[in-house]
């Protein structure tokens, strides 16, 4: 298993390459072109910056998080083959990078959506969480403000700003869009693309939906082990994976986490896992936790690193979001800190089951 750590670039990030190089156990650096316009192509110099900067400092760049999928793509409108083809050219660009592996995600509009970016827990620290109720509530401008204002200055990924210049357009045209419909608008992007990948021995694998429900009323389809294994089948190759993030399809607690890892690494389907506890109130709102099951998330991270050491998962993981601890101010759930703390708890448990194994 590689271990990696995501980050957003000299420009945007608090953490800095060299302190992350720092954790240990640290393989590789998730990295993307943040001011790239959704549905441009990736320059091959502004990629091989990246990686050098990254190589430099003892890191590789084997992991992209994200190349986003233009609208017009999850829409399905003719104007989707342009931006398509310049998926194909990205795809190549960053093959000649040594990349192997491109997470994105399908989610209409919006990524991830939470109701408040830094609820205090008992202890001091803060957290990204979720309240059904306030969501509901508010209209998706209004919550999109408060995010902004709420994001210690910065841009929060997926919420890039050209995505939501034309956010009431958008919605409009997705009210015609029914979750039929963007399987088949995933089928015709997968059906071009997974050929590409596979002559550039890159994987896709799609991030499921944060969190794994219809919000706003938008259609959404990357949610359970059913609908992954659907996705998985659109395009039968192993270059068509998935990213399994603990986090997101957890906070269903119909979606058990490490049934859904055993089955698609037995598939070969894992190229890349994100890893984070929450805990799941029992009227279904969550907030993030510490990586640590037993203390207080709800989800069972010895069992999920347990299904990945079974399986003598090759691939990448990294620790998904964390609190924000010990005073640092930092873009909501990426501060250095409690993310580093996440890499040594996951790595403590893999050395426990690696020493269990050779005892046995
Ligand atoms: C998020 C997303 O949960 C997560 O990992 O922070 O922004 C994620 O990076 C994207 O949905 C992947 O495309
Ligand atoms: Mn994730």
């Amino acid at each position: 298993m590689k271990v990696a750590f995501r980050w957003f670039g000299k420009e945007d990030d608090s953490v800095s390459l060299e302190h992350i190089r720092q954790i240990p156990g640290i393989d590789g650096v998730v990295g993307a072109l943040f001011d790239i316009p959704v549905g441009e192509v990736w320059p091959e110099n502004r990629i091989m910056d990246l990686k050098e900067d990254i190589n430099r400092n003892g890191m590789s760049l084997e992991v992209i998080e994200s190349v986003n999928i233009h609208e017009d793509i999850k829409l399905g409108l003719p104007s989707r083959e342009k931006y398509i083809d310049n998926y194909k050219q990205t795809i190549r660009n960053l093959a000649k990078a040594g990349v192997k592996v491109i997470c994105y995600n399908f989610m209409p509009i919006f990524d991830w959506t939470r109701s408040d970016l830094a609820k205090e827990l008992p202890d001091g620290s803060t957290v990204l969480a979720y309240e059904k109720g306030k969501i509901e509530s508010i209209e998706p401008m209004t919550l999109i403000e408060q995010m902004e204002n709420l994001s210690n200055g910065y841009s929060l990924p997926g919420w890039e700003s050209e995505r939501l210049t034309s956010i009431k357009y958008l919605f409009q045209l997705y009210k015609e869009v029914t979750e039929e419909d963007l399987f088949n608008h995933l089928q015709y992007f997968l059906e071009q693309v997974i050929p590409v990948a596979e002559e550039c021995d890159i994987k896709m694998a799609i991030h499921p939906d944060d969190p794994p429900w219809s919000v706003f009323g938008l259609p959404r389809i990357v949610l359970s082990k059913e609908n992954l294994e659907r996705i998985v089948k659109l395009v039968d190759s192993p270059s068509n994976g998935l990213t399994i993030c603990s986090g997101s399809l957890g906070a269903n607690p119909n979606n058990d986490i490490s049934d859904i890892l055993r089955h698609f690494l037995k598939m070969d389907r894992v190229p890349f896992v994100h890893i984070r506890n929450i805990k799941i109130a029992a009227n279904g709102d969550f907030e993030e936790t510490s990586h640590r099951s037993t203390e207080n998330g709800t989800l069972d991270l010895y069992e999920i690193v347990k299904a990945l050491h079974d399986y003598d998962f090759k691939g990448y993981f990294r620790p998904d979001h964390g609190r924000m601890i010990w005073g640092e101010k930092a873009r909501p759930g990426y501060g250095l800190y409690d993310r580093a703390l996440g890499i040594m708890y996951i790595l403590g448990i893999w050395d426990s089951l690696e020493k269990a194994g050779e005892t046995n």
